[in-house]
């Protein structure tokens, strides 16, 4: 069976993690990924983090699979030279260089689209036009500017920001979905375009619903289903709302059986009004299905905390395991706390390729999470990142260049 993308060269020119996420989504469905990376260096997180010495760290394979690689030093004139003829080849150019390097490079948008009208240029930036579009930014600066630390975390704590990699991945995934519109669009008009994701907007975009609320305290000065309410002072900003759901039906994170050991014995359970009944029989306040002060969600609004404290009371006598079974027999939506050993050993991810193990020719076998977007007609299989330069060679003889030419640019160090 094809793949999605067959066909669809991609010049990969990411670092780190932002662009190396779009890139390898692209490489699953299928699209030829030819990373370039300095001569002699490569991609700054093959060194990163190293479990293993000497060998490239997990931080670089678990973001680089079913790529190629070829080192190319493209300051110099011969570097150029090839970089060219890649251009000439492929459909799209993928970047997330600091701003103006691709530029100071002499690779400007024009010189791009003289040599090949239709390839389509993506990049990540930290930020798009404005105030801030010069700097340099990672992971946790795009959470901060992008509303997510504003309102991550417990309203009496500083802002926090989250394990999700919602800058860096979260804004890959916005850039490959802007690479695919963009060669859906070529197909009509023939022409590349530039397709800019920027990791503040990429955050504030997942940030959507904070904005809304944003809105709705401007207007109300009041938001019922914060925990702020009805005790708590609201200001004049969308505040941390802890472990609140962000719904419209209540939810909160309660402890399991063992939490006083097990730092992830926690579930969260949603208050959901359809199975009230359900809820109430369960945790043994049937009381409350009729009490006119429990009985339907505005009148429980103001007495949340209640709430959740009788469920707690209930799910601390069952192991998290336990109260999901019971739970879900009644239909009352919930989930464990998960750790990551707990999910790196889950029969279920494995078998949907969610999980994959794979073998590495230096390292040998370790896990990465594979797509998690699964096409029926075109199925992903994992395989390893490429070695720094692996696949130099290949990519020179597909350019046209013989051996002797290759001998000439490894003599001068340009691959
Ligand atoms: N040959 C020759 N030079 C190369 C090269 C190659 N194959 N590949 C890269 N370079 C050069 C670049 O041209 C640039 O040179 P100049 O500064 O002289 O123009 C230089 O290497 C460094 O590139 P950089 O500025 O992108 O890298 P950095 O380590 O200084 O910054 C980062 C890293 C991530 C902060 C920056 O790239 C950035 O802000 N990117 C956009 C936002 C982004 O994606 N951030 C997420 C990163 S993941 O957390």
């Amino acid at each position: 069976m094809g793949k999605a993308l067959d066909g669809v060269r991609i010049l990969d020119f990411t670092h780190v993690q932002s662009g190396p996420t779009c890139t390898q989504l692209l490489a699953w469905f299928g699209a030829d990924v030819i990373k370039v990376e300095r001569a002699g260096a490569g991609d700054v997180t093959r060194e990163q983090l190293r479990d293993i010495p000497d060998v490239d760290s997990l931080y670089f394979t678990m973001l680089n699979h079913n790529k190629r690689s070829i080192t190319l030093d493209t300051k110099s004139p011969s570097g150029k030279e090839i970089l060219e003829k890649l251009i000439k080849r492929c459909d799209v150019l993928v970047e997330n260089f600091a701003p103006g390097a691709l530029d100071r490079m002499g690779f400007t948008w024009e010189r791009v689209q003289a040599l090949n009208p239709k390839m389509i240029v993506a990049s990540v930036k930290g930020f798009g036009p404005g105030p801030y579009e010069e700097c340099k930014v990672y992971e946790n600066v795009a959470q901060c500017a992008g509303g997510a630390a504003s309102t991550t975390g417990f309203d009496d704590g500083p802002p926090l920001v989250t394990g999700a990699q919602i800058g860096d991945s979260g804004t890959g995934l916005h850039l490959a979905l802007g690479i695919v519109a963009a060669l859906y669009q070529r197909n009509s008009t023939g022409r590349g375009q530039k397709v800019l994701a920027a990791m503040q907007d990429g955050v504030l975009n997942l940030c959507r619903v904070k904005l809304r609320d944003q809105q709705r305290l401007a207007r109300n000065g009041v938001m019922q289903e914060y925990p702020q309410y009805p005790n708590g002072e609201f200001g004049d900003a969308v505040p941390r709302a802890g472990n609140a759901s962000g719904g419209g039906q209540p939810g909160s994170i309660v402890k399991c059986k063992g939490w006083e050991t097990d730092p992830n014995a926690y579930l969260y359970f949603i208050a959901q009004a359809p199975i009230w009944k359900e809820i109430c029989n369960v945790i043994g306040k049937e009381d409350w299905i009729t009490n006119p002060d429990y009985a339907t969600p505005s009148a429980r609004l103001p007495r949340l905390k209640q709430v959740f404290e009788a469920i707690e009371q209930w799910t601390m006598t069952k192991t998290k395991f336990e109260a999901m079974d019971l739970l879900n027999k009644h239909d009352i939506p919930c989930g464990p706390i998960l750790s990551m050993k707990e999910l790196a050993a889950e029969p279920s991810l494995r078998a949907t390729g969610t999980i994959v193990e794979v073998d590495h020719p230096k390292r040998g076998k370790y896990l990465t999470v594979g797509n998690p977007i699964k096409l029926s007609d075109s199925i992903t299989e994992v395989t390893r990142s490429p070695l720094l330069g692996e696949h130099t060679d290949e990519v020179l003889a597909e350019l046209g260049y013989g051996g002797q030419d290759i001998a000439g640019f490894r003599a001068k160090k340009v691959i």
